[in-house]
């Protein structure tokens, strides 16, 4: 997979050097490339940035450098990238839509800061290719930077050969629309507390009931939403006595 950032923050990227996404970088599962936004500047200042029309707080990112920077990592000629706009009116990004990105061969984030980015960049780039506004939740953040390590971190795990138990991915939290259930690992007492007997009673069958039940009820306490969205065929008789 190809992946394009462009922000006037490149040192926030620093950590996508590390751990899993480095080596996916290292062995070219991942070819990722951050670019400075005042690249595209033309003026001393290298401005990215001015004030409202209409009035109002805050500055709106000007719309030349981006349009001259899109220009140059999406060319009108060659296949365009998936453009995504990480903002705080976008829709929610989920599980579902790190599969459907983990699938795409070319990703082109544009980090926006201050009040965002001129609406016409991104009107225009919706003429070229298809555009995502992205939102990690109902909080704000001063920038896009912060919300583009997340999702390229729940994108690039899913990316074939980076995570070496493929399993794992099965069995975790919103594979299923369910939250995983509690885990543990030796010593078998600690601190007085026990790791639950189910789990040390080699009971294949037992156990899988068991997590199940915990996921459900887990699910029911934490993320009602979720259990709401849940398609009923899923559910098993034992379940829904749970
Ligand atoms: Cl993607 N960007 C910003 N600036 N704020 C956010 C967000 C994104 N998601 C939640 N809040």
């Amino acid at each position: 997979m190809r992946v394009d950032i462009v922000s006037i923050f490149p040192e926030y990227f620093a950590p996508l050097d590390l751990s899993l996404i480095g080596k996916a970088r290292a062995n070219g599962t991942l070819r990722l490339a951050v670019h400075d936004l005042r690249t595209w500047t033309h003026d001393v200042h290298r401005t990215v940035d001015d004030t409202p029309y209409g009035g109002g707080p805050g500055m709106v990112m000007r719309p030349e450098p981006w349009g001259e920077a899109l220009d140059a990592l999406a060319p009108p000629e060659v296949h365009p990238p998936r453009l995504l706009v990480p903002a705080p009116t976008g829709a929610r990004f989920t599980q579902a839509m790190a599969h459907e990105l983990a699938a795409e061969p070319h990703l082109l984030f544009a980090c926006g800061r201050y009040e965002g980015i001129d609406q016409r960049v991104l009107d225009h780039a919706a003429t070229r290719m298809p555009v995502t506004e992205v939102s990690l939740g109902d909080y704000v953040l001063f920038g896009g930077e912060v919300a583009v390590l997340v999702i390229m971190e729940a994108v690039t795990r899913l990316l074939p050969g980076v995570l070496g138990n493929v399993s794992s991915l099965d069995e975790e939290s919103h594979a299923h629309g369910l939250l995983e259930a509690p885990m543990y690992t030796k010593p078998a007492t600690w601190r007085g507390l026990d790791v639950p007997e189910v789990l040390r009673s080699g009971d294949h069958g037992r156990i899988a009931r068991w997590r199940r039940d915990e996921a459900l009820t887990r699910t029911a306490d934490r993320r009602p939403d979720m259990l709401a969205s849940l398609d009923p065929a899923t559910l098993d008789k034992r379940d829904l006595a749970a």
